[in-house]
């Protein structure tokens, strides 16, 4: 029987869960990513075997990167991408020397993932992330005052934006932009209003089409690399999975990564299929996303969102909110035992809870909020197998 290789995200030695916490947690791979190197340069393999000798003192393995960034050069092909795509398979090469082979990487253009909430009060007390399209609407017309930005949004839209303006303080207004523009953790990006401005202005010519396109052309190159070594690229979904800031958004859905398999259907272009991400838009069946791809999902990330009507949404219990989580993991044992792998998955976020509302922590990698998500993933997990594939 074929179970699932459980894994935890670890931002390195400056992140307040331990590695002994994460052992604890019940748990033997680690995700992680050299968070210290500048964006672009190339990952040299003492520094990679550093890192595993940080996981082993707790007898924890490397199972997955998350993420090598991918230079925003290369995403709109301009300035120095030749070298930063040279830079890339280096990375990719000094990873798989180390035995590390499995890589997550995204393509959304200047931001990362994206909230405007990072301590949104639930009933029970506990604290979750929030995307609010207001605030964020907001954000962009009255806090940014984005040029072009009012033809696209409705009028009604407007209206809203500007009533939950007025309401804000000046300290709300100010932790807002801080959550959108500072970077969340991983992101590996941190802007000024003004920096923010310029990076934007740098994709004024650069629709879906052509971002589209130009990951085509970088998975092109470095595909092949991976093929032969044995790596296993896997695209993380776009958060939201929609246009924000004008911004072209070109893995939201199945028929984004569909369009990539297409043009590159070498064996390493695989997918990350975070439930919590693409589960935002109703129009995702991820019961459906996971047996189309079933050959090309390399990753997991279980999270489950709770979806408003305006667009807004927040991070719900992981067995609660949209996402059916029973389906997806009866669906993603099913596609173990055919391809008799077990694939990584992590549980992606948790909300504070119990002690972490008392400590500090990176935005959504609180330790006891995911504790309880891997066990309740574990334990629903345990209960599929058993019933569906002893024997
Ligand atoms: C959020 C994460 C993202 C993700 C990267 C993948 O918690 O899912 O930071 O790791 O976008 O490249």
């Amino acid at each position: 029987m074929y179970l699932c290789e459980q894994t935890w995200r670890w931002f390195g030695p400056n992140d307040p869960v331990s590695l002994w916490d994460i052992r604890q947690a019940g748990v033997n791979g680690v995700v992680t990513a050299l968070h210290h190197i500048p964006n672009g340069d190339v990952w040299p393999v003492s520094e990679i075997e550093k890192r595993k000798k940080e996981l082993e003192v707790a007898e924890l393995t490397w199972s997955v990167v998350e993420s090598v960034p991918v230079h925003e050069d290369i995403k709109t092909r301009r300035g120095d991408f030749v070298k930063y795509i040279e830079n890339y398979k280096q990375t990719l090469i000094n990873l798989s020397h180390c035995g590390v082979k499995t890589i997550t990487y995204n393509f959304m253009p200047v931001l990362d993932w994206t909230r405007t909430d990072l301590a949104y009060t639930l009933e029970d007390g506990s604290k979750a992330l929030r995307f609010e399209r207001d605030a964020f609407v907001a954000f962009d017309l009255f806090l940014l005052n984005r040029e072009g930005a009012f033809a696209e949004y409705t009028p009604a839209e407007i209206a809203r934006a500007e009533e939950r303006f007025k309401q804000m303080s000046q300290q709300e207004r100010d932790t807002i932009t801080k959550n959108i523009i500072a970077g969340l953790p991983g992101s590996e990006e941190s802007f000024s209003i003004e920096q923010f401005r310029q990076a934007l202005n740098v994709y004024s010519g650069i629709d879906a089409h052509k971002l589209r396109s130009n990951l085509i052309l970088f998975l092109k190159e470095i595909t092949p690399v991976a093929d032969k070594f044995e790596i296993k690229l896997v695209i993380h979904p776009d958060d939201p999975p929609y246009s924000i800031f004008g911004l072209p958004r070109i893995l939201s859905t199945a028929e984004d990564f569909e369009k990539l398999l297409k043009e590159v259907p070498n064996v390493s272009n695989g997918l990350c299929l975070c439930t919590g991400s693409f589960g935002v838009r109703s129009d995702n069946d991820l019961v459906d996303i996971m047996h189309r791809f079933s050959n090309r999902i390399n990753f997991v990330h279980f999270r489950s969102t709770k979806r408003d009507d305006d667009g807004s949404f927040y991070e719900a219990n992981h067995l609660e909110g949209d996402v059916d989580m029973y389906k997806v993991m009866k669906a993603l044992l099913e596609i173990e035992q055919k391809r008799e792998v077990s694939i990584p998955l992590r549980p992606d976020h948790g909300h504070q809870i119990c002690d972490d509302l008392t400590k500090k922590s990176n935005p959504g990698y609180s330790c006891i909020g995911r504790l309880r998500g891997i066990a309740e993933l574990r334990g629903l997990e345990m209960g599929i197998a058993k019933s569906l594939f002893s024997k």
